[in-house]
């Protein structure tokens, strides 16, 4: 399997850690986000995916877009170990945690929005700054308190073993951190991360540790 992606990007980060947790031999394409280079508009990308957007993910000829989707397809071909509780209850709920992050927080602060708040809109890095941070503590501040009732040890967001919530979590963290916003309100949210972090899964898929990243 071939993942497109880049070091920084969460969403390809959130599947990293999924082929990781499943133990599938992938091999990564950088796709540079950074301008000038930008290769996510480049002809030969777009030809892969019309979006713009990384991760892509292909398997012989097919190729899949959308981490979530993508994930969900690896924990279908690949069920243990599963990335889904069995009841159609907690599936939902794992499901809705995943999508506070990927469907509430992450879209809204990814990087063609934040550059588009700068131009055309004209807005200066505090206010792009500022404007991060409130979709994080939004998020944040639910999933705290949902994980106050969902997680099972304080070391996962959903019960007490990895879920696709967690490997959405994680990722987000990640941004948090980067994009030095105030994390201290979270501590179930920091302590599930401190956990998951420390396995070799979520570590061998830490953006720091990618071959692209650098030195
Ligand atoms: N919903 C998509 C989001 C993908 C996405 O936003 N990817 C970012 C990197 S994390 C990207 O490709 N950004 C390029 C850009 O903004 O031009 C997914 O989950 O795969």
């Amino acid at each position: 399997m071939k993942l497109y992606g880049y070091f920084r990007s969460s969403a390809t980060y959130r599947v990293r850690i999924a082929l990781n947790l499943k133990g599938l031999p992938w091999e990564a394409s950088l796709v540079d986000l950074r301008p000038p280079v930008n290769a996510q508009h480049s002809p030969q990308f777009r030809a892969l995916n019309p979006e713009g957007l990384i991760p892509v993910l292909s398997e012989g000829a097919n190729t899949l877009t959308q981490s979530l989707a993508i994930i969900e397809y690896l924990d279908e071909t690949h069920p243990e170990p599963p990335l889904l509780p069995r009841s159609p209850l907690a599936r939902a709920e794992v499901r809705s945690l995943a999508q506070v992050v990927a469907c509430d927080i992450h879209p809204l602060n990814n990087s063609r929005v934040l550059n588009y708040l700068r131009s055309p809109l004209g807005h200066d890095e505090r206010a792009v700054n500022a404007w991060y941070a409130h979709w994080i503590a939004l998020g944040f501040t639910a999933l705290e308190q949902r994980a106050q009732h969902l997680s099972g040890d304080g070391r996962h967001l959903y019960g007490t073993s990895v879920t696709l919530a967690d490997v959405c979590l994680v990722p987000q963290m990640y941004n948090a951190h980067r994009f030095h916003c105030d994390v201290e309100p979270y501590p179930l949210l920091r302590a599930i991360c401190a956990h998951l972090e420390s396995l070799p899964a979520f570590a061998r898929a830490a953006p720091q540790v990618q071959p692209d990243a650098p030195a």
